[in-house]
């Protein structure tokens, strides 16, 4: 099939490339490293006499293990970036040989740069999400993006003021599993990339979202299933969501996000680094060791401000911009 991926991200706000990837070479091999995260977990948290047990869980089993032992902040261990506030010399993230793989993956990058053009960053603003069925989630982190719900937002409400006005970001949504309605697809509202950055709250844990969410339910809507190899593309403005994941099983996804070089992160000082350019002398990151000491430089700037990344609450000071006057 032909599909013409820069006419249809930009009449729709999105694209779902089908099976660009594949499972045992470029996505298994992150399960495996999570898998290894988990392993260095049960040593440091789970008691002598239950370790030999435990380390022969499978991923799913060893994984609700982890998270009933309370351990604080656990999805930082899997994340693939920093922590965003209380940033110490300890502070830990995912930073394995298969994620940068990834990040640097070529069918990814020429994916995008059907939409970016040939000069093409990686963005720092970058999430894994691992998500058990809602019924286990706890109350506190029902609407968590990271592990519950993840609410109504625009992906360029999280860059801060220069990021927002100057970026042509693309978020670039990969499935590790087969992601429906029923276990937490996204759902975007149709026609919203058209709308520009629209006014923001507070919600649930800090985290922003469209403020008036209830005129959300009267637009037309569209769920973003996807399979595993599949990737979907979202424009910055797209208004977006996912829903709960009601399965009994996991959820498991990764956005990376891709900006044209040259242009503000978002999220300065964290790593922005060329992947592709028609200048070779540009990609300037080519192994996963440069990639992390780029985080650990970013790191040690961040430490004595304790934060890594802030942004305003994307909100203009008039209501002009709120969705129920713009739609
Ligand atoms: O996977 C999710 O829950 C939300 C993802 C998202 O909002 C994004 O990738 O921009
Ligand atoms: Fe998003």
């Amino acid at each position: 099939m032909n599909q013409n991926i820069k006419k249809e991200f930009e009449k729709n706000g999105f694209v779902r490339v089908k099976n660009l990837l594949d499972y045992k070479l470029d996505l298994e091999p992150i399960l495996n490293d999570m898998s290894f995260i988990m392993n260095r977990l049960v040593h440091r948290f789970v008691k002598q006499k239950n370790k030999k047990r435990v380390l022969g869980y499978n991923f799913k089993k060893k994984y609700s293990y982890l998270v009933k032992l309370g351990i604080p902040e656990l999805d930082q261990y899997f994340n693939i970036r920093l922590p965003q506030k209380n940033i110490s010399v300890n502070s830990d993230f995912f930073a394995s040989q298969s994620i940068f793989n990834l990040i640097k993956n070529k069918k990814i990058i020429n994916t995008i740069s059907k939409i970016l053009g040939n000069e093409i960053s990686s963005n720092p603003c970058q999430n894994s999400r691992i998500k058990q069925p809602e019924k286990r989630v706890s109350k506190k982190n029902l609407n968590d993006g990271l592990v519950g719900r993840t609410p109504w937002h625009q992906d360029a409400g999280v860059m801060n003021k220069k990021g927002q006005k100057g970026t042509s970001l693309v978020t670039c949504w990969i499935p590790f599993t087969k992601t429906r309605i029923k276990n937490g697809s996204m759902l975007a509202v149709k026609n919203s990339h058209k709308f520009g950055l629209v006014n923001h709250h507070l919600g649930s844990k800090g985290q922003v979202e469209i403020k008036g969410k209830e005129t959300i339910e009267q637009l037309k809507t569209v769920a973003l299933e996807a399979n595993v190899g599949d990737i979907i593309l979202l424009n910055k403005y797209l208004i977006h969501c996912s829903l709960p994941n009601k399965s009994n099983d996991f959820r498991v996804s990764m956005d990376l996000r891709y900006n044209k070089s040259g242009q503000p992160s978002g999220r300065e000082p964290l790593p922005c680094f060329a992947v592709k350019s028609k200048n070779k002398k540009n990609i300037k990151v080519n192994n996963y060791k440069q990639w992390i000491a780029l985080w650990e430089k970013a790191k040690n700037k961040c430490i004595p401000r304790k934060w890594s990344y802030k942004y305003p609450l994307p909100t203009f000071k008039n209501s002009l911009k709120d969705l129920k006057n713009i739609i």
